[in-house]
């Protein structure tokens, strides 16, 4: 995986306060985003670029940390999605181009209920919560991030998987004219994730269909993306358009990239380095000051009572 330094950073993506004002200014006025696209160099932050759309009828989680969430500025403006860019500020500019409505969520492989739902159906028959979760991503960063998700478990029970389904297996759309980084062969397209069946139905594994109240921004993988908030990042595959239930291990697209550093589970373990680099500390994202809070990392991110039973046994420096 690729880690930018701060001195990656090209100067023009760093916006000085006075002409953000302006833009700001520029964009209030009401000339509306088909005229500041025509603008050349104008960069949209994250919060004006896309209309937002509150959920209704969400419930609360006593599953939820009550660590204060990472700002909404962070949470959708460094991102890792490198279906629009490799970078972190990629995502928040270019995602704009994918269409996640209508989307449809093809089901297949060992179940009774095999079909293409529409993903408004299968909202509309879930409950729907917020849950505030820790995210600890495997380039040794983490955030607190307020989803809305559905419980993964009541929504696999409803697909009836048969006796032979060891594992799910999930697909991100590929579309390399909505997602232009597909364009470039920097991952084996399409992304793909996959679980154990006892992994996902645990009751922390959810589907984010939203963050903080509101529908989710395409950056952060709508219309659909997975949340067991015990894995590192890259597990939590964003834009899903399939669910394969399956008898054996799915092969994934960072095993496939790097079996020596990404492995099948991925659960987080800051006594397990990566090859390249330590996972005993994070770095804070939005924590303020330009010198980065640091912490150190929490064995299953913090979710060991819940989900260390499901690993009872197993060597998890050989299956990391
Ligand atoms: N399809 C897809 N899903 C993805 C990724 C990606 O590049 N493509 N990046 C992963 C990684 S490495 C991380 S850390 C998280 C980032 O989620 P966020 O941008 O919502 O914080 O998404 C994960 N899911
Ligand atoms: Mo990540």
């Amino acid at each position: 995986m690729l880690i930018k330094k701060p001195s990656d950073i090209k100067s023009s993506e760093i916006t000085s306060p006075e002409l953000y004002r302006k833009r700001r200014q520029f964009i209030q006025a009401g000339v509306g985003l088909a005229g500041a696209a025509m603008v050349p160099g104008l960069w949209l932050p994250a919060d004006v670029s896309a209309a937002r759309e509150k959920l209704q009828g969400v419930k609360k989680s006593a599953l939820s940390t009550d660590e204060k969430p990472t700002p909404y500025k962070d949470v959708t403006g460094y991102n890792n999605f490198y279906e629009f860019g490799t970078s972190k500020t990629d995502p928040a500019r270019n995602a704009h181009s994918l269409k996640t409505k209508p989307w449809t969520v093809r089901v297949e492989g060992e179940v009774a209920r095999p079909a293409d739902y529409h993903l408004e159906d299968l909202v509309k028959d879930s409950l729907l919560e917020e849950r505030i979760y820790r995210f600890r991503c495997v380039e040794a960063w983490s955030m607190v991030i307020p989803w809305v998700g559905i419980s993964l478990a009541s929504l696999i029970k409803r697909f009836e998987p048969t006796s032979r389904a060891k594992f799910v297996e999930f697909t991100t759309l590929y579309d390399p004219k909505q997602m232009p980084g597909q364009k470039r062969r920097v991952l084996n397209w399409p992304y793909v994730e996959g679980l154990r069946m006892d992994e996902a139905m645990n009751p922390l594994s959810i589907l984010a269909v939203g963050l903080y109240g509101e529908v989710l921004p395409n950056q952060n993988g709508a219309p659909l993306r997975l949340m067991l908030p015990w894995k590192y990042g890259f597990k939590n595959i964003k834009s899903i358009v399939k669910i394969r239930f399956t008898e054996t291990m799915p092969k994934t697209t960072w095993v496939l990239a790097g079996p020596r550093e990404y492995g099948f589970y991925a659960n987080v373990n800051p006594n397990v380095d990566h090859p390249r680099w330590s996972q005993a500390r994070e770095r804070v994202i939005g924590s303020g000051s330009i010198f980065t809070r640091r912490k150190k990392t929490l064995m299953f991110n913090g979710y060991e009572e819940q989900v260390a039973h499901l690993y009872a046994g197993m060597d998890l420096r050989k299956f990391f």
